[in-house]
């Protein structure tokens, strides 16, 4: 049972990385390269765990989404970080971060978070690197982002606005342009006015002409130079990275329930947030993949429309987005809460073969006097259903039975270790790891870097 202190949590001693000396790191075994995943519908914690372990990492990389995930970290001083496009381990000046050919990328946002990370005195030129591949988003996706999602009304899948649907959508119909599409100017005016015509063809309230393309394209030649020093082939920069040992932490957007393959379609995001999109969105091969560690938070929470089985209408779910501050990071949507779903969580676990869980926001179920966990799903006949149901109309109406375990009245944000926590959370957590057969590694109790107990 490695003990750490606070300091020792939050901050490694370069040694430590380098493994030279016998500090006492707890994440000294984690493997060369290591995944933080999301595991329920996004803003479980993961970019408090990034931030902690970067400092271990030589690498940190984004494989898939784009500016609709919000990470919020502190640093050791307190001050506040709110990151979208640029990868969290940013925050540790020894860290480089690569944004995959996966993720999509909308550069007034990007230089923006870059200008306001620099502001903050984190310098990012010479550390943080793009791909020549991935995909760019302009205004135009997060215009027909809104048009589609106002032309759903009622059925709307609650997106963050941000494009990311329509940018994946003309990747996938194959005119979408790409980073490395920059340094070809001369045909970019072109390939962008196909972009806008297939707007206006579909929407008969996106409205363009010359002038609004022509001023687009110069935003782009502007845009061009300033990113051409961040353009890698960064599949290339990884490989070699890798062949010289460097070590490579790969940071997850959204979550598996928002996959656009395994989640809760047509109520998901455009991307792949489970483990495949770390092939695909960096070229990885599975085969050099070590630790897969997945973020669950202690309850559920989600943003934007779609089933949610274990949710809390009334107080009680009123009661954990107050005390856990549950608003988006991005849009500052409130977000939807309630328990824990294992039957979710179990289903996660089988598509991501995760090596260790990091259960966050434990700290938030003090006070209550019985926490529950959702255990099992029943159909509207009151047969129990044994995978996750793809078909929404059953997911929709689901009973789920509840386990119901005592609460703690503690307050342990202060709390360190696993013995210094009341009986009641260590069975909350033990239950957990019974449930789904992993073992919970680290266990959050704040926001901060150092507010984190390690269970290996
Ligand atoms: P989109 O914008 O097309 O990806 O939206 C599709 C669905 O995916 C959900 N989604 C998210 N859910 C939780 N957190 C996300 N990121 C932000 C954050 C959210 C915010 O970290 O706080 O600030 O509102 C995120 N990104 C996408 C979205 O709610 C839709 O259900
Ligand atoms: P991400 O998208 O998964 O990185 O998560 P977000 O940053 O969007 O949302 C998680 C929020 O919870 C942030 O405001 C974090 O500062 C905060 N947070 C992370 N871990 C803990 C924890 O263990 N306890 C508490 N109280 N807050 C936490
Ligand atoms: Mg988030």
């Amino acid at each position: 049972q490695a003990q750490v202190t606070q300091r020792e949590v939050g901050k490694v001693k370069k040694e430590d990385k380098d493994g030279s000396s016998d500090g006492e790191d707890p994440f000294k075994a984690l493997s060369q390269v290591c995944a933080v995943l999301g595991t329920q519908w996004g803003d479980e914690g993961k970019g408090k765990l990034v931030d902690i372990l970067a400092q271990r990492y030589d690498i940190v990389a984004r494989c898939q989404g784009g500016a609709n995930a919000g990470h919020t970290i502190y640093n050791d001083e307190g001050v506040k970080f709110a990151l979208h496009l640029v990868p969290s381990g940013i925050l540790n000046m020894q860290a480089i971060c690569v944004v995959g050919n996966g993720v999509v990328v909308h550069l007034p946002g990007f230089f923006k978070e870059i200008d306001g990370l620099e502001a903050q005195g984190v310098l990012c030129t010479g550390r943080l690197f793009v791909s020549d591949r991935a995909h760019l988003l302009f205004d135009l996706h997060q215009t027909v982002d809104g048009l589609r999602e106002a032309e759903l009304g009622g059925d709307m899948i609650g997106t963050t606005k941000r494009g990311i649907g329509p940018c994946y959508a003309s990747k996938a119909i194959r005119n979408g342009l790409r980073v490395g599409d920059l340094r070809h100017m001369d045909t970019f005016r072109s390939k962008l006015e196909i972009l806008f015509k297939d707007a206006a063809n579909r929407f008969k309230d996106f409205e363009y002409n010359d002038s609004v393309l022509d001023a687009e394209v110069e935003n782009y030649k502007k845009f061009a130079k300033r990113l051409e020093p961040y353009i890698a082939d960064t599949v290339q920069y990884i490989s070699n990275a890798y062949t010289v040992g460097k070590r490579i932490l790969i940071e997850g957007g959204q979550a598996t329930m928002l996959d656009v393959d395994f989640g809760t379609y047509p109520f998901v995001t455009s991307s792949n947030p489970s483990v495949g999109g770390i092939c695909t969105g960096l070229g990885i091969s599975p085969k050099r993949l070590g630790d897969i560690i997945g973020v669950a938070k202690a309850y559920t929470t989600r943003v934007g429309a779609g089933p949610f089985p274990t949710e809390l209408h009334g107080d009680q779910g009123e009661a954990l987005r107050v005390a856990g501050h549950e608003f988006g990071t991005t849009t500052g949507r409130p977000r939807r809460c309630g328990w824990l779903d294992i039957v979710a969580l179990n289903y996660v676990c089988t598509i991501n073969g995760f090596t260790a869980l990091n259960l966050t926001k434990l700290d938030v179920l003090s006070g209550l006097s019985e926490v529950k966990i959702g255990v099992t799903y029943r159909n509207a006949d009151g047969i129990q259903i044994r995978s996750f149901p793809s078909d929404l109309s059953v997911l929709e109406q689901v009973q789920v039975d509840y386990e119901v375990l005592p609460g703690w009245n503690k307050d342990i944000t202060n709390v360190r270790s696993y013995q210094e926590l009341p009986v009641e959370a260590q069975r909350y957590v033990e239950r957990i790891e019974e449930l789904v057969g992993l073992p919970i590694h680290y266990i959050g109790v704040g926001p901060g870097r150092d507010a984190l107990i390690v269970k290996v």
